[in-house]
């Protein structure tokens, strides 16, 4: 039916695409009793080692996207990322703040790094991340990145809660949220740019809202994943005894 459909506006675009922030998992039962202060040491603790998964990728999904991408000046602006995460001679990187994090939560680093508490519901999610990223067009996977459109918020929500919510965790493990609130704002910039001026017909700009669900979906199941196993304490194989 929508190859039919005259394109939205750019503006009308935009629009669509921002109002799947109703699915972001700002919304999500672990994040709101997160927001309310109800998490335990552990359920933290359980958060923390799982995204620790999704951030190591970050940089690997974004240089799929490079890899992929034939264009220069996008290059150029998207490599950025990847030194944000992995940091250079100046900076020592958002993998870096977030094993400060770890560390804050009561995560020794190699612990962290060793990827022991990693629940598969959430490998598999984050793989599929990657390998959405290596596959697809690079204009596709850049339009997966603007769930980072509803990031500051949830930043925002952790910098301004859990000093009074978690006392008990080092505030300097809170670094990595407060550099990302900026760091989100210009990417998105980026990435909306591109996705405008890609997703021309109304088929692609369907396609386009329908990959952001995708990446909504990628969230929403990690979330998922941590759930059963921290605040049902069902994790994978929790009634197998052998
Ligand atoms: O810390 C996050 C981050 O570096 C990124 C990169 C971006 C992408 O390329 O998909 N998405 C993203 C996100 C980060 N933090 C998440 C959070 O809840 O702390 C939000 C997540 C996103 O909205 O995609």
């Amino acid at each position: 039916m929508s190859e039919t459909q005259a394109p939205w506006s750019p503006e009308v675009f935009e629009t669509k695409l921002r109002e799947k922030e109703a699915y972001y998992h700002i919304h999500h039962p672990y994040q709101v009793e997160m927001a309310k202060g109800h998490l335990t040491r552990e359920q933290i603790q359980g958060w923390v080692a799982n995204r620790f998964y999704y951030q190591i990728n970050i940089p690997v999904k974004d240089a799929n996207i490079l890899a992929n991408c034939p264009d220069r000046d996008t290059r150029r602006l998207w490599i950025q990322r990847m030194i944000d995460h992995d940091g250079d001679q100046e900076e020592k990187g958002g993998i870096e703040a977030w094993t400060r994090l770890g560390q804050a939560v009561g995560i020794p680093r190699e612990e962290l790094w060793s990827l022991k508490r990693v629940l598969p519901g959430v490998r598999f999610a984050v793989d599929a991340y990657v390998h959405f990223a290596r596959n697809a067009s690079w204009q596709e996977a850049a339009c997966s990145s603007l769930t980072e459109m509803f990031a500051p918020t949830i930043h925002q929500q952790r910098l301004g809660g859990w000093p009074d919510l978690y006392p008990w965790i080092d505030q300097e493990g809170l670094a990595y949220f407060r550099k990302r609130v900026s760091q989100a704002n210009r990417d998105v910039e980026h990435g909306l740019a591109i996705t405008l001026s890609h997703f021309r017909t109304r088929e692609q700009q369907d396609k386009a809202v329908d990959i952001l669900a995708f990446k909504l979906d990628i969230l929403w199941t990690m979330l998922d994943a941590m759930w059963l196993a921290y605040m049902d304490q069902k994790p994978p194989y929790f009634n197998i005894h052998r």
